[in-house]
């Protein structure tokens, strides 16, 4: 049998952990022949609704599920866990400024990524949720400097899961047939779903969807702003913020990373950048990336005029050396970026750029 894998959720007494933690407790987020065991941490002020959602664990008699921590002591939740989901947070309310959510969520990730970096287990794997969370992951990034960078990352898998169920409403086909959507950016409003790379299956071969939606207009006005705007659309519906598919897209962020994605297929997850496509390096921004042995690896594209020429050098080499072999033409990988989005990219860079200073002015 499989050793049990820890798994913590900060904010578990929260809405989203309450949807959260029975799906990692079935198996959804690592697998049905996983076994784990849930950390779960909110604050005192919660710690007896965290208790409840506790007794409800042990009453649901998940066969997986092989012990529960229920604590608002963080070196207790940090202690031992392999994979970190982070829920919690200062929520902005209402007439608040916008540095005085971030001074509360600075300080909040700056003590947590201290525990989790004294006790989590080593090569342990973070996603943070709360918002902002972008930036949050960058703060806790900061704060646990011997946790590998490539271990910390945010969840803007939501926003690609809802690109692809426009797509699939849009076309009348299932969700399962459409991939390779992309969400640039940020974890807000200023965030790119970006379709021109992705396909659609069809009974003919997977086709370009935006061959198949063909009208650009829609693909370049209401697409975009329904997915960046989905979030405000379910609170004005349900008088509460999303949860069941933050959840969902939570567990399918870990799974991905953990158990990799398909052959062909990339997913959005918010990454430190390392300057791929023209991004600043330095932020934690959402990418397109595909996954393989626990490690992700952006999908690469073409980054400055010096990458080019070395991109070119390199391709030329290596279309000699291959056609020399296989007689096959040779591709540059990478995925072209046209004017219109990259604008876009460097839009929601410029708001990651700012939220950073403002994050950093917290510090001091
Ligand atoms: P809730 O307010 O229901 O739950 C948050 C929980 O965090 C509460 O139980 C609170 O007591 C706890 N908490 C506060 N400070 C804490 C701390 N220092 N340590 C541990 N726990 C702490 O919010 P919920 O709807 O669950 O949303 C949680 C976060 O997810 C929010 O920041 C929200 O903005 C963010 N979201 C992010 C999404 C994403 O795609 N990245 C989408 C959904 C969601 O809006």
């Amino acid at each position: 049998a499989k050793e049990p894998v820890r798994v913590l959720v900060t904010g578990a007494a929260g809405q989203i952990g309450y949807a959260l933690v029975p799906m990692i407790a079935r198996g959804v987020m690592l697998g049905p022949d996983q076994p784990v065991i849930l950390h779960m941490l909110d604050i005192p002020p919660a710690a007896e609704a965290l208790n409840g959602v506790k007794m409800e664990l042990v009453d649901a008699a998940f066969p997986l599920l092989k012990g529960v921590v229920a604590t608002t002591d963080v070196v207790e939740a940090c202690t031992g866990v392999n994979i970190a989901v982070m829920v919690g947070g200062f929520p902005r309310k209402e007439g608040m400024e916008r540095k005085d959510v971030m001074t509360k969520n600075v300080s909040i990730y700056k003590s947590q990524a201290s525990a989790l970096e004294k006790h989590a287990a080593a090569n342990c794997k973070v996603v943070v949720v709360a918002n902002p969370a972008n930036t949050n992951a960058l703060i806790l990034k900061e704060y646990a400097p011997s946790i590998p960078e490539k271990n910390i990352t945010c969840l803007t898998r939501l926003d690609h899961n809802r690109a692809l169920g426009q797509i699939s409403e849009r076309l009348n086909v299932q969700v399962c047939d459409v991939k390779n959507v992309i969400i640039w950016g940020n974890h807000s409003s200023t965030q790119y779903p970006d379709v021109t790379h992705a396909t659609v299956k069809t009974p003919a071969g997977e086709k370009p969807a935006p061959e198949l939606v063909a009208d650009d207009a829609w693909l370049k006005g209401e697409f975009i702003s329904t997915v960046q705007q989905r979030g405000a659309a379910i609170i004005k519906a349900r008088k509460l913020s999303s949860a069941l598919s933050a959840a969902s897209s939570a567990c399918d962020h870990i799974r991905d990373w953990v158990l990799g994605t398909p052959e062909g297929t990339w997913v959005s997850m918010g990454v430190y950048s390392d300057g791929s496509y023209n991004v600043p390096a330095g932020l934690i921004y959402s990418f397109p990336v595909t996954c393989c042995n626990g490690q992700w690896t952006i999908v690469q594209g073409i980054g400055s005029a010096n990458n080019w020429i070395l991109i070119a050098m390199w391709a030329n080499f290596f279309a000699c050396y291959e056609q020399s072999l296989t007689s096959r033409p040779f591709h540059v990988p990478g995925l072209s970026i046209d004017e219109f989005s990259r604008k876009k990219l460097d839009l929601t860079a410029e708001e990651l750029s700012e939220e950073k200073a403002l994050a950093y002015s917290c510090l001091s």
